[in-house]
């Protein structure tokens, strides 16, 4: 009996992490220049993507810096440049995103990115 509770118990931990289709990966710095891979998935457990993205570079339209948290390339406050922020950037624009974490396809992803754009900066991550 004692097993079963156990086993039942680890399953329940474990069904978070086997649900996600895109994870949070806490505040991890990207640097300018260096390629990463940025993976989203569609929906929010939907079909795992994995893109080859340049950290800054031009995505185009409102995605002048890609992997930097917040919008475009902002106005000249410091930001960060983070390993969830490009998962979103990227999400975003290949999936035409809008609506922040409201978006079918990438508001989980957004939500993994908001401790970045919190707290990024004082982390170390301005890229
Ligand atoms: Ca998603």
């Amino acid at each position: 009996m004692k097993t079963l509770i156990v086993s039942l118990l680890m399953s329940l931990l474990m069904l978070p992490v086997a649900m996600a289709g895109e994870r949070n990966e806490g505040i991890t710095c990207i640097y300018k220049g260096s390629n990463v891979t940025a993976t989203y998935d569609l929906g929010t457990n939907g079909t795992v993507r994995n893109r080859t993205v340049k950290v800054n570079s031009d995505g185009g339209g409102s995605y002048g810096c890609m992997g930097r948290c917040g919008g475009g390339c902002g106005w000249g406050a410091p930001s960060s440049y983070t390993k969830d922020c490009m998962d979103h950037d990227k999400c975003s624009l290949d999936t035409g995103a809008s609506g922040g974490s409201g978006d079918s396809n990438c508001g989980d992803e957004f939500n993994h990115a908001a401790d970045d754009w919190a707290w990024g900066v004082w982390r170390g991550c301005r890229g």
